[in-house]
């Protein structure tokens, strides 16, 4: 008996030798989804740990050079008591605990890693504006694009610091190799800054960025691919959702397009179903409406003869409306790539201030992208959004001309034939009806409120649907929400 006992405490003890053997080994092997990274390993809880000065090599090409990541990091991180998601409306905390990087899901149909890529696929010029982004999510977004790209892909990132506090930020990101910073001297807002990076690109394809993404494997490759076959085309990748509360990685839907409501507001929709049923490769492009903004491939020719972006837009918003009219409208197309994914993190309010409003800047922008693009349908939109009305937005006359210049479609040719799907309100009618019962209705939506917000802001007891989402108030008052 005293045997046995003996030889099962003597097979434990060998079992839990091998095994803690086995961990360590495992735990010691580069990771894998990670490019062929050998600075920096994955330890467990996916949480990454930093050599000092990591030199990391893809394909003979030292990715960060010297840039002293650790230092960068650790010299500005939230501090003990502080709200992590004061600053950024995110939860900094759990940014930076993630460090310069890590490995994510590669998300794609398994498909698309058997697509092939022309051998000879132009570089781009990554541009990345940031106004006070967090240096763990900027870096991240960097260092990702660096490390899962194929380097010859990547002529150059161009960072534009809009005016952030910090110039620190700008200087010292720009001693990564290929990365360069241009600072703003004063806030511009992201329209302007982008077409600022733009035009300091070199390479004859841009793709744009936020300051907080993630890109994931081969994500590159199907864009410039599709706008090398054909300049015209607009293409972005499927965009998944980064947490902005634990920093996990989620796969978005592959079965989603980007549409709008009158009030121009932008929201994801599910692609109409007899597209849906013709569709039987998963790898295949899907075309879009409209595109979310900020993520997107485009070559610069075509950019700049298209008139770049309308840069009387301030700030944020509606400047993905007016490229995404002006593109269909003016002989191009827009795209999503399946097989391209790129993660972004979705906030619920923007951490920027709006030095003219948050409400009044996004009716500007939208009002001069509806003057400008939507002809007599402009009059849904002011049905939609009543406070746009006599608000000011500026000169269009520079946008007219370049709309005449381009000889472009008219907003009816682009409703027949791209968006078929946004319903026509059927002349106010439901608007007046309401009205003569001395009811009061208002839009409802991007008035005060970002892109991200719709699904958030729905308050249950008084919503009414119409054509568009409005808040209904019965003592006849309007509120703004
Ligand atoms: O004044 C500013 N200056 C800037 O440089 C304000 C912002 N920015 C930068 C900012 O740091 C960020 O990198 O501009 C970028 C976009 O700002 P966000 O991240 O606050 O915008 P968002 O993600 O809420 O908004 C989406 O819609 C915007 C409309 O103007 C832009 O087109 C954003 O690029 C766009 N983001 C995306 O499309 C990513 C997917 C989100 C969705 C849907
Ligand atoms: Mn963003």
């Amino acid at each position: 008996m005293r045997r046995i006992r003996a030889n099962a405490i003597l097979i434990l003890t060998v079992a839990w030798i091998l095994g803690t053997f086995y961990y360590l080994w495992q735990d010691s092997r580069p990771s894998s989804s990670s490019s062929s990274s050998s600075g920096s390993q994955l330890k467990n809880h996916g949480r990454l740990e930093e050599r000092t000065l990591p030199l990391i090599v893809i394909d003979g090409y030292p990715v960060m050079g010297h840039f002293d990541q650790k230092a960068f990091l650790s010299s500005k991180q939230l501090k003990a008591g502080e709200d992590p998601y004061r600053e950024h409306a995110f939860n900094l905390q759990e940014s930076d605990r993630l460090g310069s990087e890590r490995t994510i899901r590669d998300t794609r149909h398994y498909r698309c890693s058997s697509m092939t890529f022309d051998p000879d696929l132009p570089p781009t010029s990554i541009i990345i504006t940031f106004h006070n982004e967090a240096r763990s999510t900027l870096l991240r977004t960097i260092k990702s694009v660096l490390m899962r790209s194929p380097p010859h892909l990547i002529q150059e990132i161009i960072l534009v610091d809009d005016f952030s506090s910090d110039p620190e930020d700008c200087r010292l990101l720009s001693q990564i190799p290929k990365v360069h910073c241009l600072r703003n001297e004063r806030r511009e807002g992201l329209i302007r800054s982008r077409v600022r990076g733009a035009s300091a690109a070199s390479a004859s394809i841009l793709t744009f960025l936020d300051s907080h993404c993630e890109v994931n494997t081969d994500w590159l490759q199907p864009m410039i691919q599709r706008v090398k076959e054909d300049h015209t085309r607009v293409v972005s990748p499927i965009i998944d959702v980064i947490s902005l509360d634990n920093f996990a990685y989620l796969a978005a839907s592959a079965d989603l397009r980007g549409g709008f409501d009158w009030s121009l507001h932008f929201k994801w929709e599910q692609i109409p179903i007899e597209q849906k049923m013709a569709r039987n490769d998963p790898t295949q492009p899907i075309r879009t409406p409209v595109i979310a903004g900020g993520i997107f491939v485009m070559d610069k020719g075509w950019f700049n003869r298209l008139g770049q972006y309308d840069t009387h837009m301030d700030i944020w918003g509606g400047e993905n409306f007016e490229l995404s009219f002006r593109v269909w409208m003016c002989g191009g197309s827009l795209e999503i790539l399946p097989c391209s994914r790129v993660g972004h993190v979705f906030r619920k309010r923007h951490p920027y201030d709006f030095p003219e409003g948050n409400a009044l800047t996004y009716i500007k922008n939208t009002r001069r992208a509806a003057e400008v693009w939507m002809d007599e349908y402009k009059q849904y939109y002011y049905a939609a959004r009543p406070s746009a009305q006599g608000k000011a937005f500026g000169s269009i006359a520079d946008r007219l001309a370049l709309r005449r210049k381009l000889n472009c479609n008219s907003f009816r040719w682009y409703l027949e034939n791209v968006y078929p799907e946004l319903k026509i309100p059927e002349q106010d009618a439901a608007y007046s009806l309401l009205k003569q019962g001395g009811l009061c209705l208002e839009s409802h939506g991007t008035d005060s409120l970002g892109l991200n917000e719709f699904a958030f802001s729905i308050k249950p007891s008084a919503v009414l649907y119409l054509h568009y989402i409005h808040i209904y108030f019965p003592q006849g008052k309007c509120h703004h929400t």
